[in-house]
């Protein structure tokens, strides 16, 4: 085998805690030669986002020695890397995480004080977060990455670097308003563009077919427009060690000097228009959370980097002189959902019309390399392409996926003879109504293994939404819970909690949750539950200043602080938590206060702007805040916060801030659920039904320690198929009927009772969500917790329990999973040599 040399040509050996940059001195002058150098100021004149960009810059330069000595190792000793190809990647903001995984955070509070700054806090307020997903799904694959990173796995994310992200929320007169996110403003150093790494993609035209030089029928594909794809690179390293991956984002370009010919016959304008629409294809993100819009720009963008990573990880082949027919044993690509989907037909088409392979070594090598992760079984997220949309913009991709399509269907057809509906439900075209591409099917037929994120959410994968899939192949189908990194949501997010552990246990918990178990011992011991109780507390403290701030809202830190932060769905049910939320404040009204325990009850999240009942949600919550705040009766007993402009930052703010966590979706509905994971080790009780993980974690910390209440997934069914009516359940429960006659007089409407009818409407009326079979349940489960609140020693007890059990909600759980079952891939331990 090879000599390995990693020695790089780098200014001063970076793995060296000396000479390698790491001390306060060096990152003081890292951070003053880019104050000069980078950003022109003198240290005397710089602002406080001066001193955030010269920290980060500096941080960055000590990132450079991991980051190109990991790619220098996976180029001498070639092994199987991850490819994540996801159309998200919600990273949130970079600066602490990487003070956090490189372990100087200590001497960068120490420069910072020579620049006159007291608190490194000050500094990581000003950083703005990329907003680069949507919610659960962009998350989830921000962890995966830092875990992958963590566990020394080459790994890749490949995305799309979106100009404009997920939209900024306000809030006003209690409605939300979208303004745009402008992320890269002012300059965003974490990414390091590589324009020499540029692909090509083509969209439009035509094929044609011809005979090859050997006699064989192939296809050409002439496409009409072509777009350029600038590779964006964002350097993802691992906690303490010398592993750092990379996030590839692409950026949509006009093809060099864009249209010559147009420039020819003098059509100036009809150039720039078409370069200009080009650049529009990673202008912007869909802000839509799990549903599937079907436009023509949503698909473009998804083959625009689908087909840039493709060929990028092709490249890496030949620029190795590795084999295209190797390419499974070097690469293992992952679609998180289908929105990388089109992966099946792009490879197949490199594979054959570039690589001139023959269709069945093609295919063994898209299904040996390609693995697909459903995250939702509703049938309004499932993607489906128009037939003529789709052939008018890949008429290549469309010939390959009926032959894919052919090939499959004939399988089928030797194992289930003369049964035509079996053969239409498996096809990839949708032939019901308008004709159709399933992408779910492309997905399921061209891939090695198919797997569901929560134990449940696979199981009705299996039995509800592909079914016959899963008779034909069942070896495919398989699931890997989700979870989340636990150095940002626990080491980062919450420094006091963080402290205790270390001083009980240890620090090793970081990077191996189950340790958190020796926690258990502690659950008796007042003192050490006191301590759990205070880095509550003083988180509970900060998010209330914070609150203050964004809301004018006054709350009590000493009040159970019970949160929901999510997208706002129906689906996720915040209407059902405002309607709980009525009850109470009318219980206060009527007198009835003694079972009632000081609450704060805080939502957050955003609305997709065309989701008109979203949206109303977010009207109703901040509707019945104003009432009830403004009321003295509830001065100590109630208040209602809506936070507005959700996000990565703002979660780390609430996360160690919770003491109830609101799991509360239709049961079969939520995939799985992250946040829930999030309070559970931050502490937080769940009250929740039996839905996505939320099953999981109560076998995990035990049903003592957890408020259940609703209708399972199997009991929703048969109410369904009962033909299931709201107003029964209405008619049986009088707090219930207060509570909605009062929203519809309009008392959370300044007497407008039309404002909220559309809810009413839609509770009363088929009730999709089944909210009104769940509420009685619902405020039994919260009147529980409000017996348990007042017994301050047993909830924190229970609150420590779910910390200590929740170890196998880390990311790192899930990576391990998915590189043993389902990707077969090793660490790659990265070794930086020092010449002293
Ligand atoms: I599909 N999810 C998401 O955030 N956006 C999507 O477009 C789709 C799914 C979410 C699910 O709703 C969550 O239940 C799940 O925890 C998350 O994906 C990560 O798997």
């Amino acid at each position: 085998s090879q000599s390995l040399d990693l020695r790089l040509p780098t200014p001063g050996c970076y793995a060296d805690p000396v000479r390698a940059g790491m001390d306060a001195d060096a990152v003081f002058d890292g951070m003053t030669e880019h104050l000069f150098f980078t950003l022109g100021k003198l240290a005397t004149s710089a602002s406080l986002r001066d001193l955030y960009m010269a920290l980060s810059f500096a941080v960055r330069d000590r990132l450079m020695s991991r980051y190109l000595t990991s790619q220098e190792t996976i180029r001498a000793r070639p092994q199987k890397t991850v490819a994540y190809l996801s159309a998200e990647f919600l990273i949130g903001p970079q600066l602490n995480n990487n003070l956090l995984n490189l372990g100087i955070k200590k001497e960068a509070e120490e420069a910072l004080k020579r620049f006159g700054i007291e608190s490194l806090n000050e500094i990581l307020e000003v950083e703005e977060e990329p907003g680069l997903g949507n919610g659960g799904l962009g998350r989830l694959a921000a962890c995966y990455m830092e875990s992958l990173a963590s566990l020394q796995v080459p790994a890749v994310g490949y995305g799309i670097r979106y100009e404009f992200g997920i939209f900024n929320q306000l809030i006003r007169d209690g409605w939300q308003v979208e303004v745009t996110d402008k992320w890269l403003k002012g300059g965003w150093p974490w990414e390091l563009p590589q324009p020499d790494e540029a692909c090509l993609v083509g969209f439009g035209g035509q094929t044609e077919s011809y005979t090859d030089d050997n006699g064989n029928y192939r296809s050409r594909w002439i496409p009409s427009e072509h777009a350029i794809g600038v590779p964006h690179d964002v350097p993802v390293l691992g906690y303490r060690v010398n592993s750092c991956d990379r996030l590839r984002l692409w950026r949509a370009d006009a093809t060099e000097s864009f249209d010559f010919y147009a420039f020819n016959i003098g059509d100036y304008y009809g150039a720039v228009e078409e370069k200009v629409a080009s650049e529009t294809l990673s202008k912007v993100l869909y802000p839509n959370d799990g549903t599937d819009e079907g436009r023509r720009l949503r698909l473009k963008q998804q083959h625009f980097f689908v087909s840039c990573s493709l060929q990028d990880m092709l490249r890496s082949l030949e620029k190795r002189s590795i084999a295209v027919e190797e390419f499974p044993n070097h690469w293992t690509v992952q679609l998180n959902d289908t929105h990388p989907a089109i992966a099946v037909a792009e490879l197949m088409r490199l594979l054959i019309d570039q690589h001139r392979l023959d269709w069945d070594k093609a295919w063994e090598i898209t299904n040996r390399s390609v693995a697909y992760t459903n995250h939702t079984l509703l049938p309004e997220a499932l993607e489906k392409w128009d037939l003529s949309l789709f052939k008018n913009l890949l008429p290549r991709h469309l010939e390959l996926i009926y032959e894919i399509n052919r090939r499959f269907l004939q399988q089928v057809r030797l194992k289930y003879p003369g049964n035509d509906l079996i053969l239409r439900k498996l096809s990839i075209i949708d032939e019901e109504g308008g004709k159709a591409i399933r992408m779910a099917h492309l997905a399921t037929i061209g891939a090695h293994h198919v797997n569901g994120v929560a134990a449940l959410h696979s199981d009705l994968i299996k039995r509800q939404l592909l079914p016959e899939f899963a008779q034909l192949w069942p070896e495919k189908f398989t699931n890997v819970t989700n979870g989340v990194t636990p150095r940002r949501w626990v080491a980062l997010a919450n420094p006091e909690l963080s402290k205790l552990l270390d001083k009980e246990i240890g620090p090793n918990w970081i990077t191996n949750m189950d340790l958190l178990l020796e926690l258990e011992k502690k659950e008796n011991d007042s003192n050490f539950l006191d301590l759990f109780a205070s880095a509550k507390l003083s988180g509970k403290r900060k998010l209330a200043g914070y609150i203050h701030r964004q809301t004018g809202v006054l709350v009590d830190p000493s009040s159970l602080f019970d949160v929901q932060v999510k997208r706002i769905h129906q689906y996720k049910r915040q209407h059902l938590n405002a309607l709980q939320v009525i009850a109470q404040y009318l219980r206060i009204k009527n007198g009835i206060t003694k079972n009632i325990a000081p609450r704060t009850v805080i939502f957050g999240g955003k609305a997709a702007p065309g989701y008109f009942m979203a949206k109303l949600m977010i009207r109703f919550i901040n509707g019945i805040a104003d009432v009830v705040n403004a009321d003295p009766d509830m001065d100590g007993l109630l208040r209602v916060v809506f936070l507005p402009d959700y996000n990565v930052k703002l979660g780390e703010q609430v996360y160690p801030a919770t003491d109830l966590s609101e799991q509360i979706s239709t049961a079969g509905k939520e995939a799985s659920g992250t946040g829930n994971m999030k309070f559970a080790m931050n502490g937080a009780l769940t009250i929740g039904t039996l839905d996505g993980a939320n099953v999981e974690i109560r076998d995990r910390v035990g049903a003592e320690n957890f408020f259940l209440f609703g209708k399972t997934e199997s009991e929703i069914m048969e109410l369904r198929d009962q033909g299931y009516s709201p107003n029964s359940f209405i008619a049986e429960s009088n707090e219930l009927q207060e509570t909605l006659k009062l929203i519809e007089v309009g008392h959370f409407s300044n007497g407008d009772s039309e404002l909220f009818r559309p809810i009413i409407n839609i509770l009363t009326g088929n009730d999709p969500f089944f909210v009104m079979a769940d509420f009685d349940d619902y405020l039994r489960a919260q009147d529980e917790v409000s017996k348990a609140w007042k017994k301050s020693k047993k909830w924190n007890r229970m609150a420590l329990l779910n910390t200590a059990r929740s170890g196998f909600f880390s990311s790192d759980r899930s990576i391990r999973e998915y590189c043993q079952s389902i990707w077969k891939v090793k660490p790659l331990p990265v070794e930086i040599s020092c010449e002293k």
